[in-house]
């Protein structure tokens, strides 16, 4: 039907309708095709081609832009081959990020979202969204222990921006004079994050002029987590030195190892000190839905402010990260500007619906409705028995991996949480002890399986090193799509590629 017809040829062209209902549907078959591909094991996770082959062109897939109009055929055939050459993150053998799977309901809210096509600003424009928001944050705080009617939050672009939120509103609840006369009138502040804490802390603390060096981290112990007596140290020589702590970040689920700090120790010291306490459980918050596995957070109710990314353990597709504060209006009181244009006092409605003022953002996009849809399809407790799951997955990798000698797991205890960190031994290093030069050659075993995992597309999974320890694989789960299956295959597949 779309032979030599364009997009003005669509709706709201006259008489467009058909061709629309047309084009949409084919756009639809095509995304079918991709969805089906992606829960089947036996296809390939990517067609993997370097920057410059996609750039230069491939298969007649142009990513060039012309001054002339393309066919919607042709515009067809560009959207399979962007999927084509894309990662199929919802593949069973997908374990690269902390998000990961497809999950059908939360896609289609992801599309009714892009069809409503509206900005979070206002309850004029987002009437649903925005009253659908303070439900989702009202149920997020009550989940954290905090009272449901105190609490307050936004949805915002990501765990990075969230933390940056906890960060700002920290500060202004110390120094509300910021907003108005600038970083000039504050002493020299500083905050708190494990060494193992996310590198958005730093991010912020330069975003808001506090400074990557007024940063100060946390020792941690074997397993990730921060230890109390450090921290408690760490403020007592800061306030010698002159520095004055408004904050300390605890990370519930950190990044790399999954290791949740102490919370309750953490919040004592806070309390002593009288110093803002931030969670980032921008990974671990999901686990607050586990009856089994909640008590990792125990403490995080102290918080003052709360990361939780719902599209990393829940499985909402991406965008979906929320900042929850216990204390309601800060968020406001810090950034509203009250620009005339947008948020006129004398609306028609309840004018506390208008939340994009709470924000640093103006435009925002609907990152609630797919959550929303996704907890009326499972229940709370349809996410408890998701997450259990792979609570489960990962106690069985780390049980087989312990069998196996030439794996080793770099904490040799059962994991706390979906992440499971292991070297992979080839023959040749089996039996070498370790020492400065195995050491050099055990750097280069988990880049060179994973490249030839990517070329040949079939399974991925992220690799890093990490302070004295050689680049090393993580392992995580957070695909509804995996089983057990996937998990012995990933295995067999590292023993397939890395033996010499
Ligand atoms: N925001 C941290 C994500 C890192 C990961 O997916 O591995």
């Amino acid at each position: 039907c779309c032979l030599f017809l364009f997009s003005l040829d669509l709706l709201p062209s006259k008489e467009g309708e058909d061709l629309t209902k047309c084009f949409l549907l084919r756009v639809v078959n095509i995304l079918l095709h991709y969805i089906e591909k992606t829960f089947d094991d036996k296809s390939k996770i990517l067609d993997f081609h370097h920057p410059h082959q996609l750039l230069e062109g491939l298969d007649g897939f142009d990513l060039e832009l012309s001054d002339h109009p393309e066919s919607l055929e042709q515009l067809l055939v560009d959207c399979t081959d962007t999927l084509k050459y894309g990662v199929k993150t919802g593949h069973p053998r997908y374990f690269n990020q902390l998000s990961s799977g497809l999950d059908v309901i939360g896609l289609a809210g992801e599309w009714l979202t892009a069809t409503a096509n509206t900005n979070m600003f206002t309850y004029e424009i987002a009437p649903v969204f925005t009253v659908m928001e303070t439900v989702l944050l009202k149920k997020m705080c009550g989940i954290i222990g905090w009272r449901e009617t105190e609490a307050d939050g936004i949805f915002s672009p990501g765990g990075s921006i969230s933390n940056l939120y906890g960060i700002l509103v920290a500060r202004y609840k110390q120094y509300p004079e910021i907003k108005a006369r600038g970083m000039a009138v504050l002493p020299c502040i500083v905050l708190f994050v494990s060494e193992q804490g996310h590198y958005s802390i730093k991010k912020a603390a330069a975003t808001l002029g506090i400074g990557t060096d007024n940063v100060i981290e946390v020792k941690c112990d074997e397993r990730g987590k921060m230890i109390p007596a450090e921290l408690e140290k760490n403020i007592l020589q800061a306030k010698r030195k002159g520095q004055t702590p408004f904050c300390v970040v605890a990370t519930a689920g950190s990044t790399v190892f999954g290791a949740f700090d102490p919370l309750h120790d953490i919040a004592d010291i806070c309390e002593t000190h009288k110093l803002w306490m931030h969670v980032d459980a921008a990974w671990g918050g999901g686990l607050l839905l586990s009856r089994k596995h909640s008590c990792r957070l125990s403490g995080i109710e102290r918080a003052d402010s709360v990361t939780w990314n719902p599209h990393k353990l829940m499985g909402v597709p991406l965008q979906c990260s929320a900042l929850l504060t216990r204390e309601k209006g800060l968020l406001g009181a810090c950034n509203q500007m009250q620009a005339e244009y947008l948020f006129q006092p004398d609306k028609v409605y309840n004018i506390n619906f208008d939340t994009g003022d709470k924000t640093i953002q103006c435009g925002r996009h609907v990152d609630v409705f797919k959550l929303w849809l996704m907890w009326k399809a499972k229940g709370t407790y349809g996410f408890e028995v998701q997450i259990d799951r792979y609570m489960e997955l990962a106690k069985y990798f780390y049980k087989v991996l312990k069998k196996k000698d030439n794996f080793k797991l770099v904490f040799d205890a059962e994991p706390e949480f979906t992440n499971v960190c292991f070297w992979y031994f080839p023959p040749r290093l089996k039996h070498i002890p370790k020492s400065f030069e195995r050491d050099q050659e055990l750097q280069k075993i988990a880049p060179k399986i994973k490249a030839q995992m990517i070329v040949e597309g079939t399974a991925m999974l992220s690799y890093q090193p990490c302070g004295d320890k050689v680049n090393f694989f993580r392992m995580v789960f957070s695909n509804p799509a995996t089983r057990q299956t996937d998990v012995d295959y990933l295995i067999d597949e590292i023993q397939r590629l890395g033996k010499d």
